[in-house]
């Protein structure tokens, strides 16, 4: 038997992911214009987590700045409508430009755009804007995930913004610049695993080498981002970890290796990821399952939020 990337999805099928994220991004997109910017306002404000301002500058904010501007200079209505526009899936030229921009501009932009709404540079939420009944439930539901998950949807509602929701490998139209300072290389320990393709797997994503990280899938391998398609290939992979990956911190706690069909080694991790975003003030908990082919590249590595901090205990592999 050989493998396809469809059947190596389902490695580790026990595995409980966080279906309530995606649950809760769509009901929030059911929402009316003003509710979702409302809701969002609210829920950023009492989350209280702080963003690191060094974040910033992992995320190239230079694409976004005339756009940032040319906001910053309209007249009060004429903001909230962009931002309005922005949800709507509008097509002016601002949603087309935002919907050309990584996931990190995205999120500076709105982390900027935010900033100037506290400071009253950009037209904030009336702070008396009565919220309808439905937007309440989604604001309730996501009061009752835990921190990474909450992350997760204000970074889901954010992608999606924009003229066209952008899919897949097809983000940035903008060349990404590398970070001035590159972290060095660390040994990593993961209790229960001594494979060298995952642990430098690990290592090289920590240290920002994604050259050398894509060494490691097989030339057709794939790497599925939580609740996304996998990207296949050795170049997409490559493109979306300049675009996605500057920044995070890989923290994996412990794995089980065992052999699969064919001559696979198919090993399951779980751990942290910290985004730059929020550094060390939250801790996202996911799993890698990886499927390594018989010459130990990287066949699949699939990325998932766990559904809680209880999952990072399930290592068991039910066939
Ligand atoms: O509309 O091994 C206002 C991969 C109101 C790669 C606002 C990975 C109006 C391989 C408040 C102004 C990447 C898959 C809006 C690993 C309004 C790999 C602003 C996983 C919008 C491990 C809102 C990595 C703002 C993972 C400013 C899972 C919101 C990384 C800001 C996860 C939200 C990272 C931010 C996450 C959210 C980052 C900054 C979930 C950041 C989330």
């Amino acid at each position: 038997m050989s493998y396809t990337i469809d059947l190596a999805r389902s490695i580790f099928p026990n595995t409980q992911v966080a279906d309530a994220v995606p649950a809760t991004v769509e009901s929030f997109d059911q929402l009316s214009a003003e509710d979702q910017l409302a809701l969002l306002w609210f829920a950023y404000t009492e989350m209280g987590v702080t963003i690191t301002p060094a974040a910033m500058g992992a995320a190239n904010m230079v694409f976004a700045e005339k756009t940032l501007t040319q906001i910053k200079q309209m007249p009060p209505g004429e903001q909230t409508q962009v931002m309005c526009d922005l949800v709507n899936h509008t097509d002016t030229p601002i949603c087309h430009t935002y919907s050309s921009f990584g996931t990190n501009v995205k999120l500076g932009f709105w982390y900027q755009l935010g900033e100037w709404m506290k400071q009253r540079i950009v037209a904030p939420i009336p702070e008396r804007y009565k919220m309808s009944a439905k937007a309440s439930d989604v604001f309730q539901a996501i009061r009752q995930l835990e921190p990474g998950q909450q992350l997760t949807v204000l970074q889901n509602v954010v992608v999606n913004m924009g003229y066209a929701p952008t899919v897949g490998t097809e983000k940035v139209k903008e060349p990404v610049v590398p970070p001035k300072v590159l972290p060095s290389r660390t040994k990593v320990r993961i209790k229960g695993i001594n494979n060298s393709t995952v642990l430098s797997y690990i290592e090289s994503m920590n240290a920002f080498d994604f050259e050398a990280a894509v060494a490691l899938f097989a030339q057709d391998g794939a790497l599925q981002p939580p609740f996304e398609k996998p990207i296949v290939g050795q170049e997409n992979i490559l493109r979306y970890m300049r675009e996605e990956c500057y920044g995070l911190k890989l923290m994996p706690e412990r794995g089980v290796s065992e052999p699969a069909e064919g001559g696979f080694t198919q090993i399951k991790v779980t751990g942290k990821v910290q985004t730059p975003w929020f550094g060390d003030s939250v801790g996202i908990n996911l799993a890698w399952r990886f499927l390594l082919n018989p010459q130990g590249k990287i066949f699949l590595v699939a990325i998932d939020l766990l559904a809680s901090p209880k999952e990072l205990l399930n290592l068991g592999a039910v066939r």
